[in-house]
C-alpha cells in the first residue's frame, strides 16, 4: 500500500522506476567488491577504496541508524542521437557521453530525490531519512538490482526492462519499513556485445569493468598522461563512453525521453577545432551547468588532442603545433604525440620534435617527444 502511494508520488516528480530493499548487499556483491578493489581496478579513484567508505559500501546500515528500507530511483536521460557508426565517422568531431549533453544530472536529480524525500515527510510521518545520488559510498547496481529495478548487465550497468540502461540512479535510505519488491532476474543470456564492441577492451570478464582501461575513467576521472597504448582506441571519445550501451539490444526499444536534462545542441558532437580554442573563461563559459566542467579545461584539451590524434585530419597540425607551445604540459604532451599521428613525413616530423625540444623543461614532455622520434626513425628505417 505505501509502496503504491510512494511509487505514484515518485512519478509525479519525474522518476521513472522507483522500487524497494531492504538494506543489504549479498556476500558475492562484498566479495566482488573486495576482489575489484584487490586489482586495482579503481584505479586512481582511490577514494574507493577507503577503510570507512568501503565499510558503507557493504553495509548500508551503516549509512543511516535504523535504516529499514531502501528507495531506489531512476530517471532515463537522452539516449545518444547518432549510432555507433556515425560517431565514429564523424571525425572532426568529438563525441560526449549523452548524460552529459545537458544540465549536471547530479544538480537535477539531487533536488528532485529532495523534493520526493519531503513529500514523504508528509507521508510517512515521524523517520529518519538520507538521500543520495552517484557520490556517496552507496553500491548502487546491487541495490537497484534487489530492489527489482534492473539487473546488472554485463557492462557492470543496471538495465531497466522497460526503459533500457540510459539511466541515472538515486536512493533515499529510510527508517520506515516498507514493503520491499522482488530480486530483479538476469536478462543478458548469451549476448556479449557489450564486451565485444568495448575499444579498449574494458570488460575484462563479464559484470567486471577495469576503469585503468575505461574510456569514461581516462576522459573524466583521470587527470594525467593517458597511457600511449590507450590513446589510439579512445577514437574521437572526448567526455565518456556510451559504446557499451549504445551496442545493447535493452537499449533499442526505449521509448521517446522527456529531455529533463535541458539537452544544448552545442555539446553533441562538437566540432574539435573549435574547443581547442576555448580559454580558460571561454571553457567556464561553455560548459556552465554541464558536468564537463568538473573535468577542466586541462584534461578536456587532453583529450581533445587525442581525438584530433586519431582523426587522420592534416588540417589540424597548425592548431596542434600552437598547443604543443602552449602553457600546461599536459596538452603539449598529448599535442606532441597527436601531431606524430598526423605527420606521415618521418624528416618533417623529427624537425617539428627538434624544434619543440629546444624550450622544453617539463620531463613528461621530454619524454613523450623523446618516443615520438624514437617511433619517427623506426618507421623511415
Ligand atoms: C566508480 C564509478 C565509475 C567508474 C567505474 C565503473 C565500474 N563499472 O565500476 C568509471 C569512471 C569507469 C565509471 C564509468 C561510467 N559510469 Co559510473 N559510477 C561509478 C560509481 C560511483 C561506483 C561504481 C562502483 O561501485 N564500482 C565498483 C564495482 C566493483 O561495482 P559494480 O560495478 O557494481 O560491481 C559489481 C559487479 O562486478 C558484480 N558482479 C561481479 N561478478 C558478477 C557476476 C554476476 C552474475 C553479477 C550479476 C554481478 C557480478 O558485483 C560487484 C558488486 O556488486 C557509480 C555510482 C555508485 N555510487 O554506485 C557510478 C555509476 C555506476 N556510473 C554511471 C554511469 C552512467 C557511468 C557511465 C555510463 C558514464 C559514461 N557514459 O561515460 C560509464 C560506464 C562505464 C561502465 N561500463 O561501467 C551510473 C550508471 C547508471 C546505470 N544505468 O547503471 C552510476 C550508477 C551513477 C548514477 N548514480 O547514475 N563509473
Ligand atoms: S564505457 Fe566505453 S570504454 Fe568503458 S566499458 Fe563501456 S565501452 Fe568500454
Ligand atoms: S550488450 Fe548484451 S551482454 Fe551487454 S549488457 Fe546488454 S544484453 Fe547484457
Amino acid at each position: 500500500m505505501t509502496s503504491s502511494l510512494i511509487r505514484k508520488l515518485a512519478k509525479k516528480h519525474g522518476f521513472d522506476a522507483c522500487h524497494f530493499s531492504r538494506p543489504m548487499i549479498k556476500a558475492q556483491d562484498k566479495d566482488a567488491l573486495s576482489h575489484w578493489l584487490a586489482n586495482d581496478y579503481q584505479a586512481n579513484m582511490t577514494w574507493m577504496a577507503e577503510a570507512t567508505r568501503l565499510e558503507r559500501r557493504k553495509n548500508p546500515k551503516r549509512m543511516l541508524d535504523d535504516v529499514q528500507t531502501v528507495i531506489c530511483l531512476a530517471m532515463r536521460h537522452i539516449p545518444p542521437t547518432y549510432d555507433l557508426k556515425m560517431a565514429q565517422q564523424s571525425k572532426e568531431r568529438g563525441v560526449v557521453a549523452s548524460y552529459a549533453y545537458g544540465l549536471d544530472y547530479h544538480d537535477v536529480m539531487k533536488k528532485r530525490v529532495k523534493a520526493l524525500a519531503r513529500d514523504l515527510d508528509v507521508l510517512l510521518g515521524e523517520h529518519g531519512q538520507r538521500v543520495y545520488v552517484d557520490t556517496a559510498p552507496v553500491l548502487e547496481h546491487a541495490l537497484a538490482a534487489s530492489s527489482g529495478l534492473g539487473w546488472q548487465g554485463k557492462h557492470s550497468l543496471t538495465i531497466h526492462r522497460e526503459h533500457g540502461s540510459y539511466l541515472m540512479l538515486g536512493e533515499i535510505f529510510t527508517t520506515a519499513s516498507i514493503e520491499v519488491d522482488q530480486e530483479a532476474s538476469q536478462h543478458c543470456g548469451s549476448c556479449t556485445a557489450c564486451l565485444d564492441v568495448c575499444p579498449t577492451k574494458a570488460i575484462i570478464a563479464p559484470y567486471v569493468v577495469d576503469a585503468n582501461l575505461c574510456i569514461s575513467y581516462l576522459t573524466i576521472e583521470y587527470k594525467g598522461v593517458i597511457p600511449r597504448d590507450l590513446r589510439s582506441k579512445m577514437g574521437n571519445h572526448i567526455y565518456g563512453c556510451d559504446d557499451c550501451q549504445m551496442v545493447c539490444p535493452w537499449n533499442r526499444k526505449i521509448t521517446a525521453v522527456d529531455d529533463i536534462l535541458m539537452v544544448n545542441q552545442a555539446h553533441i558532437l562538437p566540432m574539435l577545432s573549435e574547443l581547442l580554442l576555448l580559454d580558460e573563461e571561454g571553457f567556464r563559459q561553455h560548459f556552465r551547468k554541464s558536468p564537463v566542467k568538473r573535468t577542466g579545461r586541462v584534461a578536456m584539451l587532453r583529450n581533445i588532442c587525442v581525438s584530433m590524434g586519431n582523426s587522420g585530419i592534416a588540417d589540424f597540425i597548425p592548431q596542434l603545433l600552437i598547443a604543443s607551445k602552449g602553457e600546461e604540459a599536459l596538452i603539449r604532451v598529448h599535442a606532441i604525440w597527436a601531431i606524430s599521428q598526423l605527420i606521415a613525413e618521418s624528416s618533417r616530423l623529427l624537425q617539428h620534435l627538434e624544434n619543440l625540444e629546444k624550450d622544453e623543461v617539463n620531463e613528461d614532455v621530454l619524454q613523450e617527444i623523446a618516443q615520438c622520434r624514437q617511433e619517427a626513425i623506426a618507421s623511415a628505417s
